[in-house]
Parts: C-alpha cells; structure tokens; sequence
C-alpha cells in the first residue's frame, strides 16, 4: 500500500487585473509516495469565488451608516477573507464604482472563477448591461445588498441582477458577504458531486 506525503503550494494563476490584493492563493495538494516512487502528484484546487462589489461601496463606514451600518469595505473584506478561510475556498473580492469596469470583471470569471458574489449597489437598479454579463458567463451568481432593499425606495425593490441570481439576499448587513460564500461553495461542491 503507498504511504502518501502531502505539501501544499501556493498556486501559480494571476488575479484579475485590478484586484485589491492579490487573489488568495488557490492551493495546489501534491501527493506524493513517502517512499519517493516516482507518481504523477494528484492536483487539488480550490475555487475560486469572485466578489464584487459596485459603485460607492468604497464609502462604507462613513456612507448613511443608519442604513448600511459602521463597517468599512475593509471589514467587509477581512470578513469575506475569514470566511474563505474556513471554508477552503479562494476569493478574488474588488470595488469598483464604473460599470464598465464591472461588466469587465464579471466578463473575465468565466473560463477563471467558479461562482460570483456580487452587490451591484445601484448597479443592480439600473443596469441591463450589467445583467447580461452575469448571464453571459454562465457561472454561479448570488446576488447580496447589505440594506433591505424592499423596505427602502420603491426604486431599489427592482434589481436586474436578480434574474441570472441563483439566490439573493438583502438586509442582513454586512455578515450577508460570509452568508453568500457559504451558499457558494455549497452549490460549486454539489455541482462538482455529480
Ligand atoms: C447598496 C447600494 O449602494 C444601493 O444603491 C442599493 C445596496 C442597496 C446595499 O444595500 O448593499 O440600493
């Protein structure tokens, strides 16, 4: 019977232009026989999940706190950084507040990422653009705003992004990102169970 020796390396794989910091690492699992016999090393990586956020979320914190509350889209990170970590998955989390720039981003998932988790912000209210690059890469979507959307304006009940959502969910402030991801790397692992 082979004795196997595990080493976990860093993966190579770029992050998106532009990202925050670069891409969490997907880690790669050599197997190897202890006993040095020469076996092709059995590659695992783990997924990676895009999270993007749309415009004016670089605000949070100091931005209608009574409504989106007193964490910083640095806390939202760490949080969806902590998150990752404990459920083995990588994380690719940016902010932009262009919506071409967005598109771009979630244009460049696929064929890359194995889900997105995205607060469009405004975005969401307005943009078919935005809407037919979330269909178009054919990937996983959960949709998150921090606010209860349906409380709010009549305008913000409405999102486009909703229709290629595979689930969306709003009004659980900040904590909503780390809910998001567990979701996500629960559908990505039954997806890859079949
Ligand atoms: C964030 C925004 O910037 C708004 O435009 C949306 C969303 C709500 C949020 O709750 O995260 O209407």
């Amino acid at each position: 019977m082979a004795i196997f020796s595990l080493s976990l390396l860093p993966a190579r794989g770029a992050p998106f232009p532009g990202a925050r910091h670069p891409a969490a690492p997907a880690a790669i699992i050599l197997l190897e026989p202890a006993e040095g016999r020469a076996t092709a090393p059995v590659m695992i990586k783990r997924p990676l999940i895009a999270v993007l956020n749309g415009p004016n979320l670089n605000m949070l914190g100091m931005r209608q706190p009574e409504v989106y509350g007193r964490a910083t889209l640095d806390d939202v990170e760490q949080i969806c950084i902590q998150a990752a970590e404990r459920l083995d998955v990588a994380i690719d989390f940016r902010q932009t507040n262009g919506e071409g720039e967005l598109v771009s981003w979630v244009q460049e998932c696929r064929n890359r990422a194995q889900g997105i988790v995205i607060n469009p912000a405004a975005y969401g209210h307005t943009s078919i653009a935005l809407l037919d690059a979330l269909l178009a890469v054919e990937l996983p979507v959960i949709e998150v705003h921090i606010s209860n959307i349906h409380r709010r304006e009549d305008f913000r009940h409405h999102t486009y992004c909703s229709r290629a959502a595979a689930g969306v969910i709003c009004g659980l402030g900040v904590r909503g990102y780390a809910m998001a991801l567990q979701a996500m790397t629960d559908m990505i692992l039954d997806e890859n169970d079949r």
